[in-house]
């Protein structure tokens, strides 16, 4: 069972394609995730909010996300992704639709990362909004990337647990450095992706020491979410409900949990309920 008033920080809608066409730059096709379709697996797990995270098949166009946004009766909120020469106006008619975030991908098998100083411009351009960037890299990219993300004037939100490989320790530098990096209190990490830092499979236990430590040490500063309809994922596709088990093992202290699902979120994505 989740807390009341649960929410799932990263997922993603994928057309229906006859309606939101894929960007013709992606570099994978999935099939259709509707809206609907997500909105029924967050109703049959107990989750009452959702972040929407624009996906690369979608490339700069936020409509699909801004529609499941616009259907969904305040329950969701959108990280956007857009171009670096973006005006204020639509910046504007973005917040509007419920965007609160860009993202920057920095993924080799999503094609070329994003421009650092396209990050630059666009972070510039968002800090009035109040806006946060989220940042999805490979962990071998950490090192190369620490300085520009610590330049850059807002929040900044780590997909994935840095995709460090679980098969290589606590102790491994990637996670080091990860660690590190949340020093700073402008960075937060999702403790999300467990099937995608997971090198034994199913039900993906060999990444619990990763996010709950995460959790242990930054309880005010992390984030959870499904990843459905999960992009890429190859080998051993997740059972929802079974990542929605994980939290048992990742954050057993229900004030952790809390923090986790509910209190860190609506901070990041609903500030208006806490101020
Ligand atoms: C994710 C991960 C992936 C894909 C995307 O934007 C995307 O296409 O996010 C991936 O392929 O690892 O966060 O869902």
């Amino acid at each position: 069972m989740l807390p009341a008033g649960a929410c799932d920080a990263h997922c993603h809608v994928f057309g229906p394609a006859g309606r939101f066409p894929f960007a013709p730059e992606r570099t994978y096709t999935p099939v259709d995730a509707p809206k609907e379709t997500l909105f029924a697996l967050h109703e049959r797990l107990g989750i009452e909010r959702c972040v929407l995270v624009q996906a690369s098949c979608h490339g700069k166009d936020n409509s699909a996300v801004l529609d499941a946004i616009a259907a969904s009766e305040g329950r969701c909120r959108g990280v956007a992704m857009v171009n670096a020469d973006i005006g204020e106006a639509e910046l504007l008619a973005l917040h509007d639709g419920g965007i609160r975030g860009v993202r920057f991908n920095f993924v080799t098998h999503l094609g070329e990362g994003a421009d650092p100083d396209a990050v630059r411009r666009i972070a510039t351009k968002i800090v009035p909004l109040g806006w946060h960037a989220v940042v999805h890299f490979d962990a071998d990219r950490l090192e190369m990337l620490t300085s520009i993300l610590k330049s850059l004037p807002l929040t900044l939100v780590i997909d994935h647990m840095g995709r460090v490989d679980a098969s290589q320790g606590l102790d491994q530098p990637a996670f080091r450095m990860l660690l590190d990096l949340m020093q700073d209190k402008r960075f937060w990490v999702k403790v999300c992706g467990s099937e995608r830092i997971s090198r034994a499979g199913p039900p993906f236990r060999d990444a619990v020491p990763f996010a709950r430590t995460l959790v242990e040490r930054f309880p005010e500063r992390v984030l959870w979410g499904t990843d459905w309809p999960h992009p890429n994922i190859k080998k051993h596709m997740p059972d929802d409900g079974a990542l929605v088990d994980l939290l048992a093992e990742i954050a057993p202290d229900t004030e952790h949990l809390h923090k986790l699902l509910v209190g860190n979120p609506t901070r990041l994505y609903w500030p208006e309920e806490t101020s």
